[in-house]
């Protein structure tokens, strides 16, 4: 009778386990009995149709030689990785051609964590661009799991509130971990944030339990240590935030299954205000969609993953209604935002500030500071030229700079100044073009609107 080996067990309610095993292929099977991993077992063909029983538990362990023989062997015997698809802008696809082995190294972790039924947890930025990325791999592990039969059960799909990876995060994937036990250490998959020195000790320490692969496109700075994690920045690669990190998943999603991705590798360009966007109609759409559903704040209770934003995405009329409801909200706050912005003009540019709470309203379910502020600071360009946006709110300041500006302005070296020079500085960073900062306290804000202001015009030369 030929052997499996048990290679990760879930616990499920009625006392079953929900086990993998891997043989000649990889199959799941619910059990009765109490399998562990590496536990040998003798299935039939038509036993691997229905429940593991005692009687199948050979009491044999596998060596873990023999585990990595047969997990090697069933990997091979998958569809082959895929070279990454071409999303036809040709800055991005020439970027993806540099980065590819990297990204195939990623594609690589997650299917072989797939595969073994080790828990695999998904943690993706809650905008448009780390949404399209979460929904990319959902995609081609869906589409691989259908081909090779194996059900996504190990997947657990987590929208980050915020840039960082906290220990409150870790605790609560610890939670969600203790509920398989497999051979293979479990996976954690990172993708649009993290990269702040906030996140540093907590993925030092995450690594103990999880392998971690981790997709960034926010700049790296000196001292930033990713640890063991397998981190795939553009940055480091001869590139910058307009690599996005939603379309770094798609091209690890057309490695995984060649999961046709294009669409969204496109809305996270769209989404990130990256250079190589295009705002092609369908695209736009798209990206509108995204940003809104991970910003509804009436949904935040309830766990937005990429099951539910595909569903609302394929709803033609759900998708219609989210997509005029969010721009109408967004073009009215936009408006009102314009008429209470106070502009300070400076030789060629001009320093636009807004306090937030002259918009910010409780009905605006779709509109949210840090976006706002990205949509916003385009109408403030379009009006009055290249600009320096900001927009504060409790204490926190959202800022973007006009393209222009930000080849020779660095948003990021003044906030890390401004860190050293003061002590009211709670964090800050972003990109160059897009950044934030808190303050220990909202009085502080007016101080710190008049420092940041001089620094960008000693840093412009004004
Ligand atoms: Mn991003």
């Amino acid at each position: 009778m030929p052997e499996f080996v048990v290679s990760s067990v879930k616990y499920v309610p009625k006392n079953l386990e929900l086990c993998t095993l891997i043989g000649s292929v990889p199959v799941q099977i619910y059990s009765r009995a109490l399998a562990e991993p590496l536990d040998i077992v003798e299935l039939s063909a038509s036993d691997a149709l229905s429940q593991l029983d005692a009687k199948h538990i050979t009491g044999r362990k596998a060596t873990s030689e023999e585990y990595e023989r047969l997990m090697s062997n069933a990997l091979k015997a998958l569809p082959e990785t895929r070279p990454v698809q071409k999303f036809g802008i040709k800055p991005l696809d020439e970027a993806f051609s540099a980065m590819g082995p990297k990204l195939g190294q990623v594609a690589e972790r997650i299917v072989r964590k797939f595969v073994s039924g080790a828990p695999i947890i998904f943690r993706f930025h809650n905008d448009g661009d780390g949404a399209s990325g979460a929904v990319a791999i959902y995609k081609a592990l869906d589409k691989l799991g259908k081909e090779i039969r194996l059900s996504s059960h190990n997947c657990i799909w987590t929208m980050n509130k915020g840039v960082a990876y906290t220990m409150q995060s870790l605790s609560y994937d610890q939670l969600r971990l203790s509920q398989f036990h497999s051979v293979e250490k479990p996976l954690l998959c990172i993708i649009d944030f993290g990269t702040l020195d906030e996140s540093i000790p907590v993925i030092k320490k995450a690594s103990e339990y999880m392998d971690i692969v981790w997709l960034d496109h926010h700049p790296t700075y000196d001292g930033f240590d990713y640890g063991e994690a397998l981190y795939v920045n553009p940055w480091l690669e001869g590139y910058g935030s307009d690599v996005s990190a939603g379309a770094m998943a798609c091209a690890v999603a057309s490695k995984i299954a060649n999961a046709k991705v294009k669409d969204l590798a496109k809305a996270s360009l769209l989404s990130d205000h990256s250079s190589y966007a295009k705002e092609e109609p369908e695209t736009l759409k798209l990206a509108v969609i995204l940003d809104a559903i991970t910003t509804d704040s009436s949904s935040r209770s309830s766990n937005v993953n990429p099951k539910s934003i595909i569903a609302s995405i394929e709803d033609e009329s759900v998708s219609r209604s989210i997509f005029s409801e969010a721009k109408s909200q967004m073009d009215e706050a936009i408006i009102t935002g314009m008429q209470h912005l106070k502009v300070h003009r400076h030789a060629g540019f001009v320093i636009a500030v807004l306090d937030y709470s002259r918009v910010s309203d409780s009905a605006y379910n779709f509109v949210r500071h840090g976006r706002f502020t990205s949509i916003f600071s385009d109408s403030v360009e379009e009006k009055f030229g290249p600009s320096v946006t900001i927009v504060h709110n409790r204490g926190l300041a959202s800022i973007r700079a006009s393209k222009i500006l930000s080849k020779r302005l660095s948003l990021l070296s003044i906030i890390e100044k401004m860190k050293g020079d003061t002590d009211y500085i709670l964090n800050g960073g972003g990109h160059n073009e897009a950044a934030s900062v808190k303050l220990e306290d909202e009085y502080l804000t007016e101080e710190f609107l008049k420092l940041l202001e001089k620094e960008i015009c000693i840093n412009l030369g004004d």
